[in-house]
């Protein structure tokens, strides 16, 4: 209406006002199609309200109809942290400053490998920042904060219909100062397959720029040439690299030789001569035991004095504080936990996050999973892949032979030949990596030879994937959306398409309301954005008219709409 308005003017059409600022300043043509957010909002309520979650829902559990209190906050600027000195001293000076700080650090986990593993990575960004000035205020003397990477960029996509940039930069606004960390996997980036090194180098750069600052680069496989591209990419980009060993086995048992002590020490030798900043042992099966921890991390502690050294387990056993206590006799740095090991004002974070958890419940592992097992020692199934398999046991009707489920995982591992399993049970389908590649060959018409061959030198079109987003995206592509596409072609398509196209911005909906929909007379508000709230209120819901449809009836800002139609699933 501006530029119409303009347009009109005549002055304007005269030519008797300088217009050379119009003339310079192009992007100020850029304009954003006028969409109605709240109509496509109210349209997926409705959705909701007749069809139920978009989201696929594992369990019939609902999400818990009780809010968490989110603590207060003081005034003023959060006390500084440990992002302070790195944004000083960068990353040699930050990992000085880490080995030299007297007593254990923690990274706290809660923001992504925590609820990766117990509620099926479904915690959405609204959740994270509420809790977010609580964080900054409070735990400023973090290592570090996980909160990125993993299954969380995909799945906020997928599932949560949200942008994963967009939670980072939320994110980062609101916790300035303690230090970010993401995880990398490798030359598989946050995706599932390998991707070529210009997409690997360009992701960590725009994931830098977004705030990210540590990288915990990892192989699934422990292979090097994978870890080594992905702790490039990380270094190149001005971060923090933290080189992860995947941990298997037990290296204080004489007859698990495939993985001895001696296995894990010359890849600590390969990643310190590649020059990581921070060591870490990942141990993602929580199969690390104090004895075990003892022997590896007091020999890489004699080995590396001057090196940092972090630790990360699950505690699937019940055995994982021990271990963690054991790791830092032995003198690690920093070990992980997430919400339940005392820290001054924990009790508050606990108590959001056990609320928060509530309205989770219809992905939380502990609706079928009850307590820790033992037996995770012998099946090494990693954390987030045992609650996983858990739940798939149960869909199938196997959920009273969970024993013999994870007894033929012990079985199929020996037969391929004992593999470190270190993703989540969602990722690294080999199908998947074999399936992309093809596709990569199609599109860039090489034939086997040739990419043998010319392995080294082939890169993604990054430059083509942004032409063909803008064309299909009326021009509102940032170079973040590229990156997204480029992990994910075919989710980012369909995120964009949900949340433009259909049902609007759901990430600025509540949890109970995204999972669930308004109760019928339920009055709510949603910010849009900062100070352009929605008041609504659910009506009611039509019976089943002739077309098989039913009508859902809202109040808009006072308004009535009564338009959305909706075929019952
Ligand atoms: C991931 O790859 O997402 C992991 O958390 C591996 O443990
Ligand atoms: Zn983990």
């Amino acid at each position: 209406p501006f530029l119409q308005n303009v347009f009109s003017n005549h002055q304007f059409l005269n030519s008797t006002v300088d217009t050379q600022f119009i003339d310079e300043n192009q992007e100020l043509f850029n304009l954003k199609p006028t969409q109605n957010r709240a109509q496509k909002l109210l349209h997926y309520l409705g959705h909701v309200m007749v069809n139920g979650p978009t989201t696929p829902i594992p369990v019939k559990a609902k999400p818990s109809s009780i809010d968490p209190v989110i603590p207060p906050v003081t005034l003023g600027d959060p006390p500084l942290g440990f992002r302070d000195v790195l944004l000083r001293d960068g990353p040699e000076g930050f990992a000085k400053a880490v080995r030299a700080h007297q007593g254990l650090l923690l990274m706290d986990t809660t923001f992504r490998d925590a609820h990766q593993s117990l509620l099926a990575t479904r915690v959405r960004t609204h959740d994270l920042k509420k809790i977010s000035p609580f964080v900054s205020h409070n735990f400023n003397n973090l290592y570090s904060l996980e909160n990125w990477g993993g299954a969380t960029f995909d799945v906020a996509m997928r599932f949560l219909s949200e942008c994963p940039w967009k939670r980072l930069q939320e994110l980062r606004a609101l916790i300035p100062n303690v230090p970010f960390q993401m995880l990398l996997r490798g030359a598989n980036a946050v995706g599932y397959t390998n991707y070529p090194d210009n997409a690997v180098f360009k992701f960590c750069e725009v994931a830098k720029e977004n705030g990210m600052d540590i990288f915990r680069v990892f192989d699934s496989l422990n292979y090097l040439p994978n870890m080594l591209l992905g702790m490039e990419a990380a270094g190149a980009a001005g971060g923090v690299v933290e080189a992860a060993i995947s941990y298997t086995g037990d290296v204080s048992d004489p007859m698990r030789q495939k993985y001895s002590l001696d296995y894990y020490m010359q890849l600590a030798d390969e990643l310190v001569k590649a020059g990581t900043h921070i060591l870490c042992i990942k141990d993602m099966a929580g199969l690390l035991k104090p004895q075990s921890s003892k022997l590896l991390i007091g020999s890489l502690r004699d080995r590396f004095p001057d090196l940092p050294i972090h630790v990360h387990t699950h505690d699937t056993a019940g055995a994982g504080v021990a271990a963690m206590l054991a790791c830092a006799e032995a003198g690690a740095d920093v070990v992980d936990v997430a919400v339940s090991i005392a820290l001054e004002k924990v009790f508050d974070y606990s108590e959001y996050w056990e609320v928060a958890r509530g309205l989770y419940a219809p992905f939380d592992c502990t609706a079928t999973m009850k307590s820790g097992n033992a037996d995770v020692y012998e099946n090494e199934i990693p954390g987030g892949q045992y609650t996983n398999l858990h739940f798939q046991a149960h869909s199938m009707g196997l959920g009273n032979k969970f024993k013999e489920v994870k007894k033929a995982y012990t079985e199929a591992n020996k037969l391929l030949g004992d593999l470190i399993k270190v993703r989540h049970e969602e990722c690294d389908p080999p199908s998947k990596i074999v399936g992309d590649l093809a596709q990569f060959m199609v599109q860039n018409n090489l034939t086997r030879a040739e990419v043998e061959e010319r392995a080294d030198e082939l890169s993604f079109p990054l430059s083509s994937l942004e032409e063909g987003l803008r064309a299909a995206h009326n021009d509102e592509i940032t170079p973040e959306d590229v990156m997204s596409a480029a992990m994910y072609p075919k989710v980012f398509q369909e995120f964009k398409e949900f949340t433009v196209t259909n049902f609007g911005p759901v990430d600025c909906l509540s949890t109970r309301l995204f999972l669930d929909g308004p109760k019928i007379a339920e009055e709510f508000e949603v910010e849009l954005e900062r100070g352009k709230i929605l008041h609504i209120k659910a009506l009611a819901l039509g019976d089943l008219n002739k077309a098989g449809q039913r009508e859902v009836f809202f109040e808009l800002n006072g308004q009535l709409r009564s338009e959305m139609k909706f075929h019952p699933k």
